[in-house]
């Protein structure tokens, strides 16, 4: 049986993180592409020289010719530019819409049958704008952003309890912006809903508050330290993750963001929301009871997803 084979669209600071983390875990075959001449090939020619340390021997390759994505079983995008300080995700809008044209074309040319994981911002939008242009079926375009989000939301909590990552469980949904939705009420620690550990004097409200809100501004908390960029390695953790889960049918329920039709009073939109992800792709929407706060946010961040498919529409009338 041969290896499977992944394809990463963009050999940027997530690309790379992406071809580390699928060779050392030895998901399959990696085609690095990427629009700079030598950037795909120098990253694949450095990441296949740590085969011989870590025992891996995934076939690395680097390529500027969509030719060489055929066949790919998984198809991770970060093709794009990322934020700078000062700017926001829907400021990447114009040019990373551009970039979705070309990289849907070359997809659906080459990979028809791929199940594609959109990275690139703003999430979003430029996730639904990926399966249109790609024309590929609905369950097999997902956009990473909840299990970045949801991890990072974990993180702090863990920190908060002073327990492992390990018994932390936390949900995020709606959209990948200031308006996404940390929700409170499903996230636990070894199965004990947050609330209740407030109400055992485990935390405070406020504390929790604050906590949702850095979750908020995770990514800008980062693009502010690093000045050059934004987060890479989480995000690329956060995309294998989704990648395994569909190369290895592992049935896995993550939010992310996927094609809604009804749930969550959501008709024809990519949101952040629960999902079984396996071998046929995204093969659930799980809706989960949400209370009056969490329904009004999620709308909220509905709302403003539907604004940039506006603002995608006006820019590329072919929508
Ligand atoms: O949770 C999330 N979804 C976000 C996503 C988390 C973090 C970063 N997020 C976004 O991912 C970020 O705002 C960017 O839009 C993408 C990629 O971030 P990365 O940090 O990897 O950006 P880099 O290092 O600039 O890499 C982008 C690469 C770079 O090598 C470009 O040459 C290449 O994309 N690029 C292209 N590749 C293919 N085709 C085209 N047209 C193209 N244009 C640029």
């Amino acid at each position: 049986m041969s290896r499977k084979k992944i394809a990463l669209i963009g050999a940027g600071n997530i690309g790379g993180t992406l071809a580390h983390l699928a060779a050392i875990k030895e998901l399959g075959d990696i085609v690095l592409f990427d629009v700079v001449e030598g950037v795909p090939q120098g990253k694949a020619l450095d990441l296949s020289q740590c085969g011989p340390i870590e025992g891996f021997d995934a076939k690395i390759t680097g390529t500027n010719d969509y030719a060489d994505i055929a066949g790919a079983d998984v198809i991770i995008v970060t093709a794009g530019v990322a934020r700078k300080p000062g700017m926001s995700r829907d400021d990447l809008l114009g040019i990373n819409l551009k970039v979705m044209k070309a990289v849907g074309e070359g997809i659906k040319a080459n990979a028809p049958d791929a199940f594609v994981i959109c990275i690139t911002n703003p999430l979003d939008a430029m996730v639904w704008a990926l399966r249109e242009f790609s024309g590929l079926p609905h369950n097999k375009v997902v956009g990473m952003a909840g299990v970045l989000d949801s991890a990072r939301f974990s993180h702090f909590l863990a920190e908060e309890f002073q327990v492992s990552v390990r018994d932390v469980n936390s949900f995020v949904l709606g959209g990948h912006g200031d308006t996404m939705v940390p929700v409170v009420e499903y996230s636990t620690v070894a199965g004990i809903p947050i609330p209740d550990l407030i109400e055992q004097g485990r935390s405070t409200k406020e504390r929790i508050d604050a906590i949702v809100q850095r979750t908020r501004s995770g990514g800008g908390e980062i693009v502010g330290l690093l000045k050059t960029g934004s987060a890479y390695y989480a995000p690329a953790t956060s995309g294998i993750a989704m990648a395994e889960a569909y190369l290895n049918d592992q049935k896995r329920l993550l939010p992310c963001a996927a094609y809604v039709e009804g749930k969550y009073g959501v008709d024809g939109l990519y949101v952040g929301v629960p999902v079984v992800i396996g071998a046929g792709g995204v093969e659930q929407i799980v809706e989960i009871k949400l209370d009056d706060e969490a329904k009004a946010n999620l709308q909220v961040s509905v709302d403003a997803v539907k604004e940039l498919l506006v603002a995608c529409k006006g820019i590329d009338p072919s929508l």
